[in-house]
């Protein structure tokens, strides 16, 4: 087990819905370290680069429309593990998926308003991390 960061950002219906709180409070209780924090705007570009992934995927522009529609809470997090942990935490990408007792299991019903982004691997979460 090794000290990780990850990437964690409350997109924009998280934010309106009044869920910061929340999603920074299961992080504190779990016993990770926050290490940054920003309320952010993110332009469309930088949104493209930070789900370059999906790029060509049906619901990319509709994605890069959902979280350019507003402001995210931006976050670095540190931990043992935290970046498995934390999508444990998360939940499954589709809300109705998502285990009562996780964020989107708990909060979300949207796969396109799932309130809450991870990073999937320690090396996306440093390139994430860096970009903000
Ligand atoms: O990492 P995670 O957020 O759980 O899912 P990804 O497969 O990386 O997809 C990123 C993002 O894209 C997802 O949180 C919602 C959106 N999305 C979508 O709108 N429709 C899909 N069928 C798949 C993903
Ligand atoms: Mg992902």
């Amino acid at each position: 087990e090794e000290v990780e960061e990850t990437y964690i950002m409350v997109k924009p219906d998280g934010v309106q819905r009044g869920l910061v709180g929340e999603i920074i409070s299961r992080f504190e209780k779990k016993g990770f370290k926050l290490t940054g924090l920003k309320l952010f705007q993110c332009p469309k570009d930088l949104a493209e680069e930070h789900y370059k992934d999906h790029k060509g995927k049906p619901f990319f522009p509709k994605l890069i429309g959902y979280i350019t529609s507003g402001p995210v809470v931006c976050m670095a997090w540190e931990g043992i593990g935290v970046v498995a942990s934390a999508r444990k935490l998360i939940g499954a990408t589709n809300p109705l998926n998502a285990e009562p007792g996780t964020l989107r299991g708990d909060l979300a019903v949207q796969t396109g308003r799932n309130i809450v982004h991870g990073s999937d691997s320690p090396e996306n979460g440093k390139r994430e991390i860096g970009k903000i």
